[in-house]
């Protein structure tokens, strides 16, 4: 009898995609940040516009400037809008509409984390923005952007992504409001979300949406999440498991007391510690058994070598004879 082995799909080599048309305009210097500088370009309109918490900086430790330069190597024409203001609209519609989609970003940090600390204060200084200024973006900016830019064109699918998206894509502990908050794409509306590190995923649906594959049946593409509803034919095939089912807790250890040495750690369990040398009958071992002895052996003399030390003559006591 044999066996099928089913071998994961090898994933598709990022230079295999037939780049998109716009590859012709080449490189941009910087990604554009506004319509004159869309216009230096010689560009009509983006495919994608990166919203971002971030400010830009074309260096590959920020996302947009990865993200953004990437989707650029397949031929799309990305415009970036950092840092915007978020009160209205207005800021979201400076580089027009995009061909394609948004892609949207709080930054490298989530941006609860951004503005407080730990035990809830506020933050003086923002690592992502110039001069280290805060407050430059919202509270929970994958929503609030999203928002925006759903208001900006209410036709154009965005996609989010980045830590906070990816962090916050299934039910999560959120330490501001104590509580258990739902995915945030409920709670954005986006179409889609990216987690982790998006670079294969963004490329793929980015040349989908660029065949004109609607938003809403790119349902196959790995590392990303969607919402769906329960009546959906795309859902024939798929069930739905409590999750309080799959997994059983198993033995659970009791925390060790840090504060306690080995010792009274051991009698606070009802034993005694093996290392504690006058422990009586530490272990119980088998008849016969014999301890191990440790027996110091002195090398014969020529075998002797100083040490460093004992040979700058510092620790006499240490000195080889
Ligand atoms: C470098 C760094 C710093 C530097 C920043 C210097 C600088 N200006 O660049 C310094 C040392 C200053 C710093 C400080 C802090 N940091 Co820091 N830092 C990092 C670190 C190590 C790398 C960040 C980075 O460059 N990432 C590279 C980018 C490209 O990665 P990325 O953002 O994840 O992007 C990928 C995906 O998210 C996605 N993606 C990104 N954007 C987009 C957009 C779209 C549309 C899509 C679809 C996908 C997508 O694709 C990208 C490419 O794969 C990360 C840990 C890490 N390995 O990420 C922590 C990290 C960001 N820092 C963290 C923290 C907590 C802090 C501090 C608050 C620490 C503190 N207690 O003081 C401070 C910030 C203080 C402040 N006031 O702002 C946390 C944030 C946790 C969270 N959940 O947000 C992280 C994640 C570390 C951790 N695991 O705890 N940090």
């Amino acid at each position: 009898m044999t066996h099928a082995i089913a071998t994961p799909e090898r994933p598709k080599a990022l230079t295999a995609y037939r780049p998109f048309w716009a590859k012709r305009f080449g490189p941009a210097p910087f990604l554009p940040m506004s319509r004159k500088e869309m216009e230096q370009l010689g560009w009509d309109s983006c495919d994608v516009i990166i919203v971002t918490g971030d400010a830009y900086v074309d260096h590959p430790s920020f996302g947009m400037a990865v993200i953004g330069r990437t989707l650029e190597a397949q031929g799309f024409r990305v415009g970036i809008i950092a840092q915007p203001d978020w009160s209205s609209a207005e800021a979201f519609r400076q580089l027009g509409k995009p061909n394609l989609f948004f892609g949207v970003a709080a930054g490298n940090m989530d941006s609860m984390i951004n503005h407080y600390t730990a035990d809830r204060k506020i933050r003086s200084d923002d690592a992502y923005t110039p001069g280290g200024v805060a407050g430059k973006r919202p509270d929970r900016a994958t929503l609030v952007y999203t928002q925006r830019c759903r208001e900006a064109f209410k036709d154009v699918p965005v996609i989010i992504g980045g830590i906070e998206a990816s962090l916050r894509r299934i039910a999560h502990y959120d330490h501001w409001q104590e509580k258990v908050r739902r995915s945030i794409l409920v709670d954005a509306k986006a179409d889609m979300l990216l987690y982790g590190n998006a670079e294969r995923a963004i490329i793929e649906v980015a040349h989908r949406l660029a065949r004109r594959q609607p938003i809403d049946s790119t349902t196959d593409v790995r590392g990303t999440a969607f919402l769906r509803k329960p009546d959906e034919p795309a859902l024939a095939g798929w069930f739905e498991i409590d999750s309080t089912e799959v997994d059983q807790p198993g033995k659970v250890d009791a925390l060790l007391n840090p504060y306690l040495t080995l010792e009274e750690q051991a009698g606070a369990q009802g034993s005694t510690c093996a290392r504690n040398d006058d422990a009586p009958q530490a272990a119980t071992l088998p008849e016969g058994t014999q301890p191990i002895r440790l027996i110091r052996q002195p090398l014969p003399a020529a075998q002797a070598r100083a040490t460093p030390r004992a040979q700058t003559g510092r620790s006499g006591a240490g000195r080889l004879v």
